[in-house]
């Protein structure tokens, strides 16, 4: 092998390198609608707790979850991994009242896996209300409130006795 056959290797595997660049980059992103505009007084950013109303549904319209027929609204910290990748993306700077429609590709959806009615490498379209927004600030109070025993931990039990303080409670605030 002299040294023309290995730049033509080298050309060839940055060739190669650069199309699985772009390939890398050109992946979709999630599409964001705004279908209602809120109170814009707060806004998500990571680390809000939001409580939301969503419906969401397949590319062919079947829906597969209604938190509205269930009347119960979902909790999330936002940023924190609790919810889809696109979930994370496409709900950041939104306000109260505000409702947008998330078109979310299958890399930042569930992917390959199937999950009950979502068939693998499925287009998610969620329709999603934001009905309240709790900020780091507001949060700054609840948590230190949580630590019964004062050690600046929260154990299992600390947050199970909260957690069934507001579902028995205080259901309004879950
Ligand atoms: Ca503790």
């Amino acid at each position: 092998m002299d040294l023309r056959d290995i730049l033509k290797i080298l050309v060839s595997l940055c060739v190669i390198c650069s199309v699985l660049a772009q390939t890398e980059k050109k992946k979709e992103d999630v599409k964001i609608e705004v279908l209602a505009a809120g109170d814009c007084s707060r806004k998500s950013t990571s680390g809000s707790l939001m409580r939301c109303h969503y419906v969401g549904k397949l590319t062919n319209g079947k829906v597969f979850e209604d938190s509205y027929e269930k009347g119960k609204p979902v909790l999330f910290l936002l940023g924190a991994g609790q919810v889809l990748k696109g979930w994370e993306r496409g709900l950041q700077d939104m306000c109260v009242g505000e409702k947008r429609r998330l078109t979310i590709p299958p890399h930042l959806g569930y992917g390959s896996k199937e999950n009950g009615e979502i068939p693998p490498k499925s287009t998610l379209i969620y329709e999603i209300e934001v009905l309240d927004i709790k900020s780091e600030e507001d949060l700054d109070e609840v948590f230190p409130r949580l630590d019964i025993n004062s050690d600046g931990v929260l154990d299992m039990t600390e947050v199970s006795t909260f957690i069934l303080y507001f579902t028995k409670f205080a259901p309004h605030i879950t």
